[in-house]
């Protein structure tokens, strides 16, 4: 890790909102990739996160570092945007949402973003999203990949619900359903009968490229 990488980490997750913004800025003015700067953003929400398990921050820390990520991935994302061709033809339609009981959605805003300038159609259904919301979405759209966001280890169950609903209304056979999100894993993705996980916006982007036939 470079020291600016190392600044921008420490920055934000010491709640430095000006100083993390200013680096964030240079680093992207300078021209480094911005997938890189996100990448030091999440290794700082992870500090974030330990920390607050430590009881050494609180709620407002987590909503101070929510912010300063939500402002770096602005500035990001019209860098990702650029070159991409407005006018392309989608790639097919894609659900995403974060389950019920669950409110973070700064990773499942990059997802869809990624996706988006990657080709997809996607159909953000926000979060704290039921299953019945998920069911109705995908028969409304006629969708067939779903992609379920979630951090918190409740959200584990209520992916698992969403997956079994799905099943049960009769759409399981339709669609392919890939899980993302903080904790999620492999194992995770067993648990909830999800058929796929993805740690980062480039691997759903990968997987859904494979899913609806377009070159990676
Ligand atoms: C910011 C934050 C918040 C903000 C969220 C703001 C927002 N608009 O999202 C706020 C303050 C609201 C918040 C609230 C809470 N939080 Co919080 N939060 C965090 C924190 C610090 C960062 C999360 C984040 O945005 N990360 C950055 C993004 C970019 O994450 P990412 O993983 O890199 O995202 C990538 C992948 O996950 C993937 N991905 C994401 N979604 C999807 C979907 C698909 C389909 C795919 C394929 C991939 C994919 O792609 C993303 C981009 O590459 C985490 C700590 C952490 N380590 O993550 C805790 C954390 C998730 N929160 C936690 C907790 C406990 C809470 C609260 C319960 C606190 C409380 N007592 O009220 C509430 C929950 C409210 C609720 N009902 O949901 C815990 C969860 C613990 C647990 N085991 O459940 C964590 C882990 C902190 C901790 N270590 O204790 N939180």
């Amino acid at each position: 890790m470079g020291d600016r990488d190392q600044a921008l980490v420490e920055a934000m997750s010491t709640m430095e909102e000006t100083e993390a913004l200013e680096i964030a800025t240079a680093m992207l003015d300078e021209g480094v990739d911005p997938l890189h700067v996100l990448r030091q953003c999440k290794q700082a929400m992870d500090i974030v996160g330990a920390k607050f398990e430590e009881n050494v921050y609180f709620i407002p820390e987590l909503v101070m570092a929510g912010e300063i990520l939500e402002q770096i991935t602005a500035l990001a994302k019209p860098l990702i945007k650029e070159g991409q061709d407005e006018d392309e033809e989608k790639l097919g339609k894609v659900l995403i949402g974060t389950v019920h009981g669950d409110v973070h959605d700064i990773g499942k805003n990059i997802v869809t973003f990624m996706l988006d300038v990657n080709g997809f159609e996607v159909i953000d259904l926000g979060i704290d999203v039921s299953p019945q919301k998920f069911i109705d979405a995908i028969k409304e759209s006629g969708t067939t990949v779903v992609g379920l966001s979630g951090f918190l280890t409740l959200a584990f169950d209520a992916m698992k619900d969403t997956v079994a609903a799905i099943d049960e209304a009769g759409l399981r056979d339709q669609v392919k359903i890939i899980v993302g999100g903080g904790q999620v894993n492999d194992r995770i993705r067993d648990y909830t009968g999800a058929d796929a996980y993805g740690a980062s916006a480039t691997e759903a982007v990968a997987r859904c490229k494979d899913w609806l036939g377009a070159a990676a």
